[in-house]
């Protein structure tokens, strides 16, 4: 589903995390790049344009370019809107008071109404209803058939009879339905090649006389803008109350889901996802957004990542980091901060050619570790902490004398740091693009 759409936005997203640091005109460029992507994926260039100022206001202000996390940001700003661009919140299916709910399909011809019938049939029964199926196409011999072999093969049961007027089939269906103890009648109707005025007359007819709960309008994805623009002409006739997209297995560019809400401001309800009449779902905005985004876990942990770090505390130490003057100071802090993913490792990692730290996992420091660590630096002096390489033997044995610890594991921690520090200065040249500069073992794999 909208493999292309995905394989395009992460390129996007790809240079984007690219640059070191992120400028306003870095953006722009994504923006433009976004706008490119969604117009061959057939978004209509209405929603495209507004949708592309939308992530423009919002991505542009001085907090997302000088966060700690600034293509992070613009991905989720970037996902909030497509989200918000398929309806924000799923929407459920509304039953009538009265017993039976009727559920009308409406559409052109070979989107799917008929088939879609007999999925809804089928989740209906699932989720504890009593369907019953019926069409109101009188015209087409085969119609009425039709519908008998989507209720037999879905295992539900369907009414037909000789009626001559759609209405006639629709009242006789709901003496059925209400002798038989069926809630909900979904009402698949008569189609057309194109729109024309026979058809909405018939379809304002039957919504006047049956006064359905849903007026479901059913949309070929694949025909990308063609099926927003019917959409667009059912809704004002009819004024519909759901869209169900169809076909979205098949390779629909995403133009016609991403358009239609804003479009007909009516919300998606499910998606036909194969011929089976299983393949109906429920529409979830957000879960469709990860899959077109094809990062749904590194979302929520980018998600989580943030709610650990206090921002302004990682600015700072990413400004120590660039310019080398991070010290036992700060070395201690970050050991405070173990138990929220410390920043430290985050900001490491983030640095252009450190695919994966190695070594540096911190949270695999026990907790007694941790304590002495802590008490070996409370022990320095801050001239100490400051610039650790004047700390002598005489200071060392002072330091573990007051800190209840050994010489050896003063040794030990200031080894630990200095090979941090060498790490983080590589890191430095490597990001400046000094050759042959190469990450120390044991710290990481560098790429
Ligand atoms: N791949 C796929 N095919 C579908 C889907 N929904 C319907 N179809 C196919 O689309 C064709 C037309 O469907 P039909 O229900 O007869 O359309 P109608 O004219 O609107 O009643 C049939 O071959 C269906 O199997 C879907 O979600 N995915
Ligand atoms: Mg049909």
């Amino acid at each position: 589903m909208f493999e292309r759409l995905t394989e395009r936005l992460e390129q996007v997203f790809k240079r984007l995390r690219g640059y070191g640091k992120l400028k306003e005109h870095h953006i722009d460029e994504a923006l433009r790049q976004i706008k490119v992507v969604l117009l061959e994926a057939d978004v209509n260039f209405k929603v495209v344009r507004e949708f592309i100022a939308k992530v423009s206001d919002k991505s542009l202000g001085e907090r997302v370019l000088e966060s700690f996390t600034p293509t992070q940001q613009v991905v989720k700003i970037v996902r909030d809107e497509l989200i918000e661009l398929l309806g924000g919140e799923k929407s459920d299916l509304i039953f009538s008071s009265k017993i039976p709910s009727i559920f009308m399909l409406v559409g052109l011809q070979g989107c799917g109404k008929t088939t879609t019938a007999g999925k809804l049939g089928k989740w209906l029964r699932k989720t504890n209803h009593s369907p019953l199926l019926v069409s109101t196409d009188v015209q087409r011999p085969a119609a009425q058939e039709q519908i008998r072999v989507v209720a037999e093969e879905s295992g539900l049961p369907a009414f037909s009879d000789n009626s001559s007027s759609p209405l006639e089939v629709c009242h006789n269906s709901m003496k059925m339905a209400k002798q038989g103890g069926y809630d909900v009648v979904v009402v698949d109707t008569a189609g057309r090649m194109h729109i024309n005025k026979d058809l909405m007359d018939e379809l304002s007819i039957l919504k006047k006389e049956l006064r359905p709960a849903e007026i479901l309008f059913v949309a070929d994805a694949m025909t990308g803008q063609d099926a927003v623009k019917s959409a667009k002409v059912f809704n004002e006739n009819l004024d519909v109350t759901g869209i169900i997209l169809t076909k979205l297995d098949g390779d629909a560019r995403g133009g016609a889901a991403l358009s239609i809400k804003s479009v007909t401001e009516k919300p998606i309800k499910f998606i036909g996802i194969g011929e089976r009449y299983d393949d109906l779902e429920p529409f979830y905005p957000e879960r469709i957004v990860s899959r077109i985004l094809g990062m749904g876990d590194v979302l929520s942990l980018i998600e989580k990542a943030e709610e650990a770090i206090d921002r302004k505390e990682a600015q700072d130490l990413e400004e120590k980091i660039r310019k080398e003057s991070f010290t036992l100071e700060d070395f201690r802090s970050q050991l405070r901060h173990i138990e929220r993913m410390g920043p430290l490792t985050q900001i490491l990692s983030l640095f252009p050619g450190v695919s994966k730290l190695k070594g540096m996992d911190l949270s695999e420091i026990s907790e007694g570790d941790l304590k002495r660590i802590e008490a070996i630096i409370n022990s320095m002096t801050i001239e100490e902490r400051l610039n650790h390489t004047i700390i002598n033997g005489s200071r060392r044995k002072r330091i573990a004398r007051g800190s209840g610890t050994s010489v050896q594991e003063v040794n030990q921690l200031l080894r630990q740091f200095d090979q941090t520090k060498k790490m983080i200065k590589q890191l430095n040249l490597i990001s400046q693009g000094k050759r042959g500069a190469k990450l120390p073992f044991p710290f990481f794999d560098g790429n």
